[in-house]
């Protein structure tokens, strides 16, 4: 495959639109998807899992202060686009092959929000848990 260089435009993400704003604080919801993206203009479409389907993810403006909450919902596939090698901890058989869990770099995010390393959940919260 040739990929040529310059051959795409710097990808900016859109601006996600809150779904609720207040004077106290504005409210987010985005949802995890899988869909197709052509990535280079000289690759065909592959299969991605991105934020709101797209990747990169959208964009959550914010003016310094503002207080964010992000409702983060797992609709990905119930099987994961690999194989899985299930003897790795934290990949047994007993817990759902797709989970997901956010974590922030950069904000000021409650710890009990910020996505713990063993943290999980599943498509439409169906299961969730910690290693
Ligand atoms: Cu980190």
């Amino acid at each position: 495959m040739n990929m040529r260089k310059f051959m795409d435009p710097l990808p900016i993400p859109p601006v996600l639109k809150p779904t609720f704003r207040s004077e106290n604080y504005t409210y987010y919801e985005v949802t995890m998807k899988e869909t197709k993206q052509a990535l280079h203009h000289d690759m065909p479409e592959t299969t991605i899992w991105g934020y709101e389907g797209i990747y990169p993810g959208p964009t959550i403006e914010v003016v310094q202060g503002e207080k964010v909450f992000v409702k983060w919902m797992n609709d990905l596939p119930e099987h994961y686009l690999f194989p899985i090698d299930h003897t790795v901890h934290g990949a047994e058989k007993e817990i759902p092959d797709v989970r997901t869990v956010v974590h922030l770099h950069g904000g000021q995010t409650e710890p009990e929000s910020d996505g713990y390393p063993d943290a999980w959940f599943s498509k439409g919260f169906d299961k969730f848990g910690s290693f």
